[in-house]
């Protein structure tokens, strides 16, 4: 890319099994076939000091306050803040499975201040285009692995949905909504699409925080 384009951030946001992974997996093969430098990332980042602890608490290993897991999820990202603004700024999208809503959503759904859970993420770089893959959390409990992991319970995760909705109409102006149940090929290609038609309209911009 030529000098002063910067690449685009782009979030996936979701309920667990609502299908980010696949969903960001085929974005990057897709922007990648057509010459766009691209990376995948994703959140929590289990591979830090700071990630293996989040890692020990979401397969239940340790048990921590709600107030302290919250606040090390915001500090995965704000780790790699510096890596993310780089690579931006050289020009490579980012496709980024799961940021700062999942740590709001998750947080809120327990019962924590919804502005609360908010502040630790202000200053983290703004994301161009968040895809909020949406499904009755019912639909989601017999796709694969479903139950495994802390927060995988049908109740807490209707509750998470409900912060996500919340989420997605104040930040109407950058975030899409999907019907999750869609099929993987229609889901991909209308995110194809809105991707896109973004990159060339964000690569002049300069970045934004939240
Ligand atoms: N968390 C995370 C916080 O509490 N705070 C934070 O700040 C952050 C960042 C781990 C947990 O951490 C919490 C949220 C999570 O509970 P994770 O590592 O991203 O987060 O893991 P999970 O979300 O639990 O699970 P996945 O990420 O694996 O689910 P995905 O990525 O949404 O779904 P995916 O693509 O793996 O698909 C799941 C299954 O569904 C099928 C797939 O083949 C797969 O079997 N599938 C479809 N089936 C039918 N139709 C479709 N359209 C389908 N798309 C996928
Ligand atoms: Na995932």
């Amino acid at each position: 890319m030529s000098a002063g384009k910067r690449g685009a951030l782009i979030i996936f946001e979701g309920c667990d099994r609502s299908g980010k992974t696949t969903q960001s997996r085929l974005l990057v093969e897709l922007l990648k076939s057509k010459g766009i430098p691209t990376l995948p990332m994703n959140f929590p980042e289990r591979s830090s000091s700071i990630g293996q602890v989040i890692n020990s608490y979401l397969t239940n290993s340790k048990d921590l306050p709600d107030e302290v897991i919250h606040l090390m999820f915001s500090a995965n990202r704000w780790e790699h803040m510096n890596q993310v603004k780089q690579k931006l700024l050289e020009g490579t999208t980012l496709v980024v499975d799961r940021y700062s809503f999942s740590g709001v959503a998750y947080s809120a759904a327990k019962g924590l201040d919804f502005d609360w859970c908010y502040a630790p993420e202000r200053g983290l770089i703004k994301p161009d285009a968040v895809f909020y893959l949406r499904a009755p959390s019912n639909d989601l409990t017999n796709r694969g692995q479903y139950g495994e992991e802390r927060y995988e319970k049908v109740e807490f995760q209707g509750r998470v949905a409900e912060v996500f909705d919340r989420i997605c109409s104040k930040e109407a102006s950058y975030f899409h909504k999907f019907d999750a149940t869609q099929s993987v090929e229609d889901l991909h290609a209308q995110i194809g699409r809105i991707t896109e038609e973004l990159l060339p309209k964000v690569a002049t911009q300069p970045l934004d925080t939240l």
